[in-house]
């Protein structure tokens, strides 16, 4: 179901409206693709999507980002912090993170917007881990996510949380997750559409309901599955 920032729902038509989504924004951004300088030159002119223009290295990852500038946090100074209705809350820095046990997942990613790259790499840390390591007392129900953007934020229900295929990436296509694509850290869930998967991920709070995210205020499904959501009807990536 699809809900707005009062929980009332919200047609797709005034959804589209609101975004102004669609090929026109799509197709500003496409011009843009001199790297990540001129990603940054064109900040000022995202659509109101947040997106910007194609990501330099290639396979036709866009730039995302609804806040004003790449956020960016060294692998030194970054850090996670697990908490809320948990036994054992915990600020994990990113070697911490490298040192538990690391899962790959090659998908396809998926933007609700329409473009998609097939066959990409994620490693890092299953959700499920770190949810397992801090112990989600009874009342835990769902998880909210937040992003040191300062701006965005994401949910998932605990069952969703738990799936083998949602993961706390801090490698992408072998190498760091670059501070464009939300580095050093980011969410990968890769069941649903890209919007869930929150870059510059920098807290993960165990809530006893699901708190919608940020596209979610604004129309977007809270259950993202791709193909079964959001009116599309994109192939599962899986
Ligand atoms: N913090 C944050 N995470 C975010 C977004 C954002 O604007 N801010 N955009 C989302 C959307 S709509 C998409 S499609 C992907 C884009 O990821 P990319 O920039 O690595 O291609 O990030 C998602 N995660
Ligand atoms: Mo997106």
């Amino acid at each position: 179901m699809r809900t707005g920032a009062a929980g009332k729902p919200i047609g797709r038509r005034v959804l589209l409206g609101v975004l102004g989504l669609g090929a026109a924004g799509v197709a500003f951004g496409a011009r843009i693709q001199s790297g990540l300088d001129g990603v940054l030159a064109q900040v000022s002119a995202k659509d109101p999507t947040g997106f910007t223009g194609l990501l330099p290295g290639g396979g036709g990852f866009r730039f995302y980002s609804v806040a004003d500038s790449v956020p960016h946090r060294s692998a030194q100074d970054y850090t996670l912090t697990v908490g809320g209705l948990v036994e054992r809350p915990h600020t994990y820095s990113l070697a911490e993170l490298q040192a538990l046990p690391q899962t790959t997942l090659v998908r396809d990613v998926q933007c609700v917007t329409g473009w998609r790259v097939p066959k990409t790499r994620f490693s890092g840390v299953l959700l499920s881990e770190l949810l397992r390591r801090a112990g989600v007392r009874p009342e835990g129900k769902a998880l909210s996510f937040t992003c040191f953007d300062g701006v965005y934020s994401e949910s998932l229900t605990l069952d969703e949380a738990m799936r083998d295929d949602v993961l706390v990436a801090h490698r992408m296509n072998d190498a760091p997750v670059s501070d464009a694509h939300g580095g050093p850290v980011r969410l990968y869930v890769a069941p649903m559409y890209f919007y869930k998967s929150a870059k510059w991920l920098s807290g993960i709070t165990v809530t006893d309901r699901v708190i919608p995210g940020y596209w979610e205020h604004y129309g977007y499904d809270v259950e993202a599955w791709v193909g079964r959501s959001n009116g599309r009807n994109d192939a599962p990536t899986s």
